[in-house]
């Protein structure tokens, strides 16, 4: 089947806006599971790596002062589909073109204060896994899985 793990982040305007439960909740009701989590504030040079396909972009200084101007809630959710599903629930890059019912499009306006970080692709979500949780993470049951799962 096509169970996935994606990398979902509460960026630091997420995180201040008090939007860590409501985003962690909009997953958590849609039926992923949650196999990894932590508030963490990152180094530049781990941001970098984070966001290295941008490095070339004329935003790229203004995102990585952005993304080190407080703690951000870095987490793994697992499920069909989850990193296209993710980025649904995200909304589009720039929050003015993201639908309603999105993240982005609940809660943010500006490009520059999107909220939320969801990985790309199967390959991003596996590099920025092991970016971002080098210590592995527990694997368990979700018990209601059954009524979730086909
Ligand atoms: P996404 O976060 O939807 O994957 P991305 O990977 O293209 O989008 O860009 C990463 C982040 O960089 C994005 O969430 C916000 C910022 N960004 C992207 N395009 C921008 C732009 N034109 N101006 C300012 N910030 C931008
Ligand atoms: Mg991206």
């Amino acid at each position: 089947n096509n169970k996935e793990q994606t990398y979902i982040m509460v960026k630091p305007d997420g995180v201040q806006r008090g939007l860590v439960g409501e985003i962690l909740s909009r997953f958590e009701k849609r039926g992923f599971k949650l196999v990894a989590l932590k508030l963490a504030t990152p180094s530049k040079e781990h941001l970098e790596k984070h966001y290295a396909d941008l490095s070339d972009k004329a935003f790229f200084p203004g995102l990585i002062q952005y993304m080190l101007s407080g703690p951000v809630v870095a987490m793994v959710w697992e499920g069909l589909d989850a990193v296209k599903t993710g980025r649904v629930m995200l909304g589009a890059t720039n929050p003015l073109a993201s639908a309603p019912g999105t993240i982005r499009g609940d809660y943010a306006l500006a490009v520059g204060r999107n909220i939320c970080h969801g990985s790309d692709s199967v390959e991003s979500a596996n590099k920025e896994i092991g970016l971002w949780f080098p210590e592995g993470f527990a694997q368990y049951t979700l018990l209601q899985e059954t009524m979730i799962f086909e």
